[in-house]
């Protein structure tokens, strides 16, 4: 018998994954096939599959061409695979030519002809590009966002509202002076400005029928808070909250592993972020952004991410810039839960080590700094033969995910953001009592 081995993501099968399917099974008296975990496909750049690894599993096994599906979950399984089902030839369209005759030293290596004008990409692509409208930040921030839109199917930048620090060499869209201009060209915005502009920015485009990506605090207190969303709801408009921390897979399997009791129950959470940001500190009032909002909702997200959103009580500590009192160089929090604690703090003004620890009943996690954009953590415990070190790759800081969520949220007016309403208004809350001066020590 002569076994045969072919590999795809085989996201929306189309004609030229069948093709290569029949030509692969040719080859052979029995055909495994292995399908890419998201996981996988997540690690080595493809982030636009629109399935899920069990309907592309169906899909594949519904053509009645594999005599056996497995799942490819990491680098290299490939040589294992050969070796475990004795495999005799390996096979791959011709988009792949070279890439794999390291194999041959395992079995043949055999490349089939693709089939040309057909691809999942290319699929993807018809369904309606997302127009996406930049507001605010500098070039920096937007440069960023302009360049990991770029890897997101379906998404496009329609342009960004000029403000005194965008120059015209650096950012490669159009520049659109007027922001009713730039709605009227886009079908969202993504706002990065101070968070003092962020409701009316939001109001006016909800109220032009326009989606929005808005950098937290979405606004500065609850009240605004449950009229954009109600306004968002009402017209079916996805509204959702910019963190890129929350969509870095390492955070985010953080999240998920303290979910998971790995350190028993989480009793105390210490976030820090701070960058001498002297762009933030300069410019007119409504373009400063105070530490509070700047890092220190980042530094709220793992808090009322393991937390809750529902602490008993308070402190603020603060420095501000000057005697007018409205810009934080440096905040600390301090949260009291029923059974827990949380200290964050939060500096566009001071320097500090930027590192997150969650302690628990039965050992605790720490990401080094940077940690809001961390690849790496480690759970450690008192034995520390028993610690463990947990690698995930991130790519752009996790903005390439979280402008995918925003974009699969509309195309299929779902809510695919990774932070709840509940985080989304805690945040807001939280941001408003500080403003309102209740609990908070000036040094
Ligand atoms: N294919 C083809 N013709 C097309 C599109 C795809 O012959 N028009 C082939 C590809 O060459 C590949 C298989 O169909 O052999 C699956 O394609 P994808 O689902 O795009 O998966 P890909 O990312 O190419 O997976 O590690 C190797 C990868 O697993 C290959």
């Amino acid at each position: 018998m002569k076994t045969v081995i072919t590999y795809g993501t085989f996201d929306l099968l189309h004609e030229g994954h069948i093709n290569l399917l029949k030509r692969a099974r040719a080859l052979g008296d029995y055909l495994i096939v292995g399908i890419t975990s998201d996981t996988f496909d997540k690690e080595r750049g493809k982030i636009n599959v629109t399935q899920s690894l069990t309907e592309r599993i169906a899909a594949v096994k519904a053509t009645g061409l594999a005599d056996k599906i497995i799942v490819e979950e990491y680098e290299g399984q490939k040589i294992d695979d050969i070796k475990r089902y004795n495999v005799d030839i390996f096979t791959l369209g011709s988009d792949w030519v070279g890439k794999f005759d390291y194999l041959s030293a395992y079995c043949k290596v055999v490349y089939l002809d693709r089939t040309e004008g057909i691809s999942s990409s290319e699929i993807r692509a018809e369904e309606s590009h997302v127009r996406i409208g930049i507001v605010g930040g500098e070039e920096k921030l937007a440069l960023k966002f302009i360049n990991e839109a770029t890897y997101i199917n379906g998404a496009a930048i329609s342009g960004i509202l000029k403000t005194e620090n965008l120059s015209k060499v650096a950012v490669s869209c159009p520049i659109i002076d007027d922001y009713q201009k730039l709605l009227s060209m886009s079908d969202a915005i993504y706002i990065v400005s101070a968070p003092q502009t962020h409701y009316s920015l939001i109001k006016k485009a909800l109220l032009n029928n326009k989606h929005v990506l808005c950098e937290s605090p979405l606004v500065m207190n609850t009240k605004e808070w449950a009229e954009i969303k109600a306004l968002a709801n009402n017209n079916k408009l996805v509204l959702m909250d910019s963190l890129k921390t929350a969509y870095s897979t390492a955070y985010y399997r953080l999240l998920l592993m303290v979910k998971g009791n790995v350190i028993g129950d989480a009793v105390s959470i210490d976030a820090t972020s701070t960058s001498l940001s002297s762009r933030y500190l300069a410019g007119k009032e409504d373009n400063q952004w105070p530490s509070i909002c700047f890092w220190g909702v980042t530094n709220m997200l793992p808090v009322f991410q393991i937390l809750g959103c529902n602490y008993k009580a308070i402190d603020f500590v603060t420095r501000y810039a000057d005697k007018k009192e409205k810009l934080d160089l440096f905040t600390k929090a301090d949260f009291i839960y029923d059974h827990a604690t949380a200290t964050i703090k939060s500096g566009i003004g001071i320097k500090s080590e930027g590192d997150l620890v969650v302690s628990g009943t039965k050992g605790y996690i720490y990401v080094p700094a940077p940690w809001w954009k961390t690849d790496y953590f480690e759970i450690r415990y008192e034995n520390p033969s028993d610690n463990r070190k947990v690698f995930y790759q991130l790519e752009g800081e996790g903005i390439r995910y979280e402008i995918l969520s925003f974009v699969k949220s509309i195309r299929d007016h779902k809510d695919y953001s990774y932070i709840s309403d509940d985080v989304s208004k805690a945040i807001v809350k939280t941001v408003e009592s500080y403003y309102a001066k209740k609990n908070v020590t000036s040094i």
